[in-house]
């Protein structure tokens, strides 16, 4: 099974990661992972520190000749910022010159409950770590569990459907074609837009209102659509919570920084229908395999695929930190006071929706390695194929 860990300061000399458990065997260039960290880095809205940092992973271990050897693989990319943070970031030396403690949380942030769970004096460590740029690190790490999915037919894409007010959460026409290309194709068109829109009127109000929320000094959530297309039935298992592939893909999108929602298909709309208008009926023709001609399951039932398209809905909630500061206080004098002003994005929600792709990424392959075991990647295929054209042959007349 797959797991990663990550570590570093937004501020500090590096981000790493490790990931343990990917199979061996599977082909991996540097450009399958930088080319993933670029995109996160793109997109309309961001704040400075994109036009520091050029993200790029070192690879310091587990992998040999271009092929990953089933050690765990250790990531690094280096913070350009670093050099202008050496002195309120050393790790040993105590400055010689006074570093003012940031002491005004920012609401919505984890400013004022991490500065008390972890009995700091100081918010400064707190931003640190609760940053998303640790993200990167979480980009680089999954992106080779979506090298692995490729090998398997499995690909995830992601578009964006909502930045503030903008756009809409209905499927587009544009993007059921684009899908039965496979998932990929839908995100290399998002990646054509700024906003990673599938549509020109939608992106310009998008843009427009980004702009609007950039002169008021506010900040824009948004609307993450992820695709996963390829996923044979049967991953994931109704038999124990912890195996459930729609908990275990949910809880992967709620743990990227700022996503407050997750629904998977059109779930939210679901519940307020009867059944009838809801289950995806199946329709066999001379025992042919079922033909579904919905999908508002979003391809997850009994938490297992059940070979549609999977389809997951992310909320991202405006950014914390305000150029125009909200009411907050000083912790140090218990008095009223703006919040603190931190560099920040007005909108990130083009790079949430990389980083949503990332994210999904390991769950499903662990949902894979869990139905065909094997360490090898040529092993797991072939128990894929075999798992493949058994349910090909159960669909025979
Ligand atoms: C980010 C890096 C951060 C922020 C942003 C995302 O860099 P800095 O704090 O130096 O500007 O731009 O993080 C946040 C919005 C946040 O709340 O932490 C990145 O690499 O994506």
């Amino acid at each position: 099974m797959i797991r990663y860990f990550t570590a570093g300061e937004s501020h500090g000399p590096a981000l790493s990661a490790i990931v343990e458990g990917m199979p061996a065997g599977i082909s991996i260039a540097p450009e399958d992972i930088n080319d993933e960290l670029a995109r996160r880095q793109r997109g309309y809205g961001r704040g400075g520190r994109m036009n520091i940092e050029t993200d790029t992973a070192a690879v310091l271990s587990g992998i040999r000749f271009g092929k990953t050897i089933g050690s765990p693989i250790t990531l690094q990319i280096e913070n350009r910022d670093w050099k202008n943070w050496t002195v309120k970031m050393a790790q040993f030396e105590q400055p010689e010159e006074n570093i003012p403690a940031i002491t005004i949380p920012r609401p919505g942030h984890a400013d004022l409950t991490g500065m008390i769970k972890y009995g700091f004096q100081d918010i400064r460590p707190v931003i640190e770590r609760a940053s998303a740029r640790e993200t990167a690190a979480r980009v680089a790490a999954c992106s080779l569990a979506k090298v692995f999915l490729r090998h398997a037919g499995i690909q995830i894409g992601s578009y964006v459907s909502a930045i503030g007010p903008a756009g809409e959460i209905a499927p587009s026409p544009k993007m059921q074609e684009l899908l039965s290309q496979g998932a990929a194709s839908l995100s290399r068109a998002a990646d054509a837009s700024c906003v990673r829109m599938l549509d020109k009127e939608n992106e310009e109000a998008a843009i427009a209102a980004i702009d609007k929320a950039k002169e008021d000094g506010d900040t824009l959530g948004g609307i993450i659509e992820v695709f996963i297309t390829g996923v044979p039935l049967g991953l994931g298992t109704y038999v124990q919570h912890d195996r459930r592939l729609d908990a275990s893909l949910a809880a992967a999108l709620l743990s990227i920084q700022a996503v407050k929602g997750v629904e998977i298909g059109s779930a939210f709309d679901n519940a307020r229908r009867p059944g009838s208008q809801v289950h995806d009926e199946m329709y066999v023709e001379d025992g042919s395999a079922p033909v579904r001609k919905t999908n508002r399951a979003g391809g997850i039932e009994g938490s297992m695929s059940n070979g549609q398209v999977i389809h997951l809905r992310a909320a991202m909630k405006p950014i914390a930190t305000l150029m125009s500061p909200l009411h907050s206080f000083d912790l140090s004098s218990m008095e009223a006071h703006l919040s603190h002003i931190e560099r920040s994005d007005t909108c990130a929600v083009p790079a949430c929706s990389v980083i949503a792709e990332a994210v999904v990424a390991p769950i499903l392959a662990n949902a894979l390695l869990e139905k065909t075991g094997g360490d090898h990647l040529e092993e797991i295929l072939e128990r894929l194929n075999a798992y493949k054209a058994s349910i090909a042959k159960q669909f025979q007349a």
